[in-house]
């Protein structure tokens, strides 16, 4: 399996629960390592930027409105597999199709404020940890 490199990101309902820890203790404990992370409070056109493949959906306007409604921690996972792993950990887009024991079923409720962002592909990662961190503050460990 190859070492990849993919973007989490703890949406603001995550935060707000006080689950940051939790969250990132399922990362760890499933073999990914955190090489990068901060908390910001994203603008629109921040957020908007982030979920440009989305721009033509009916809910890109409640997604960025979620997205910008309070602070997220953004962080790059390492590990073996880690876009597919990450996928696995977070579980369905909607909580209430996740899988039990998933992030998404034990932290959301509402498939809008669904608690965690993963890219979805290495297309994707490449992307989205370019465009939160520059290649200095990522830390190979
Ligand atoms: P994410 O990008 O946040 O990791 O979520 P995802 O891949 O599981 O789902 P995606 O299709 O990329 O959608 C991005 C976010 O938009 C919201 N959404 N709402 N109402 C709806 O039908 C709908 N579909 C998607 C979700 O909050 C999803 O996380
Ligand atoms: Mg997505």
């Amino acid at each position: 399996m190859a070492t990849e490199r993919t973007l989490s990101i703890i949406k603001p309902d995550a935060v707000a629960k006080n689950a940051i820890g939790e969250i990132i203790s399922r990362f760890e404990k499933a073999g990914l390592k955190v090489v990068a992370a901060k908390m910001l409070h994203l603008s629109e056109e921040q957020a908007g930027g982030f979920y440009a493949e989305h721009k033509e959906r009916p809910f890109f306007k409640d997604l960025v409105g979620f997205m910008t409604s309070g602070p997220v921690v953004v962080q790059v996972l390492e590990g073996d597999d880690a876009i597919a792993k990450n996928r696995d950990l977070m579980g369905a887009t909607n909580p209430k199709e996740a899988a039990p024991g998933t992030i998404r079923a034990d932290f959301a409720e509402t498939i809008d404020a669904n608690a965690v962002h993963g890219s979805d592909s290495p297309a994707s990662a490449e992307r989205e940890v370019a465009y939160f961190f520059n290649s200095d503050e990522i830390c190979p460990r």
